[in-house]
């Protein structure tokens, strides 16, 4: 440890909530607004449709394709796992992680799908072992809220009964969890949204630069 010391590792941040609360819009902002600072970002979303995992989760999630409920939960999670190394490289190599969905809602939009044995549990379990967020920013908006945006897509889960069970499991998990997550009111105005994902990111930042290391 003599020489030249250690640079202070990345941040690894993940924006979640319901389909339409804003996350990508407020990734977005979030990565040019740390770049502005001088730092360097990693944008990541998942599921990454253009991986041969990721166009068959593309397929399915279009109807274009069948899979078995616990298949697809699978490959959800495979999807997250084929990046797990680049993930810890870049943050090791201090470069901040942001990330447009991670497992937080792996395990949600599976579970809420009422399959039996498809527990939280269960749909926990693959996802044991990938680079644990610092900070998760959970935009909270009420389906019907989100659904008014624009209206839902054609796609799979964009029903509003799923997207209530959805709302419902976030908001215990939001509950139960150990780490650090943070629920922010997805329903004001985008600028409102950005400044407030901002300020809790800052105190995570500064909770790393004084030595919070990354968990697995
Ligand atoms: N899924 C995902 C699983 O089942 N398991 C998994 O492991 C993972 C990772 C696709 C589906 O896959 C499921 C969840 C999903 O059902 P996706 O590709 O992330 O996931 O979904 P998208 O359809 O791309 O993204 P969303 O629909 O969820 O939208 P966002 O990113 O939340 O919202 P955004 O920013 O695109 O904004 C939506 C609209 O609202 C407006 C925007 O301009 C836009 O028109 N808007 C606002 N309007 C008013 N006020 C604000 N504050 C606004 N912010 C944005
Ligand atoms: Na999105």
């Amino acid at each position: 440890f003599l020489g030249t010391p250690q640079s202070v590792r990345g941040a690894l941040i993940a924006v979640e909530g319901l389909d339409r609360a804003g996350k990508s819009t407020q990734c977005a902002r979030l990565v040019e607004n740390l770049q502005k600072q001088g730092r360097n970002v990693l944008h990541l979303r998942f599921p990454d449709r253009s991986t041969p995992i990721g166009k068959m989760i593309d397929s399915y999630l279009k109807g274009e394709s069948q899979l078995d409920d616990h298949a697809i939960h699978l490959l959800f999670s495979a999807n997250r796992w084929e990046v797990a190394s680049n993930i810890k490289s870049a943050i090791a190599a201090g470069t901040d992680v942001v990330i447009d969905r991670y497992y937080y809602s792996g395990v949600v939009y599976s579970s809420a799908k009422e399959i039996p044995n498809l527990t939280v549990e269960w749909a926990s379990w693959p996802e044991v072992g990938l680079p644990r967020c610092d900070i998760c920013l959970f935009l909270s908006i009420s389906a019907k809220e989100a659904g008014q945006r624009g209206g839902y897509g054609s796609e799979k889960y964009e029903l509003r009964e799923m997207q209530d069970r959805v709302g419902k499991l976030f908001r215990e998990l939001v509950d139960n969890s150990q780490e650090d997550l943070v629920v922010i009111d997805a329903g004001k105005k985008v600028e409102e949204v950005e400044r407030i994902i901002l300020e809790k990111v800052g105190e995570s930042l500064k909770r790393i630069s004084g030595g919070t290391t990354l968990r697995e």
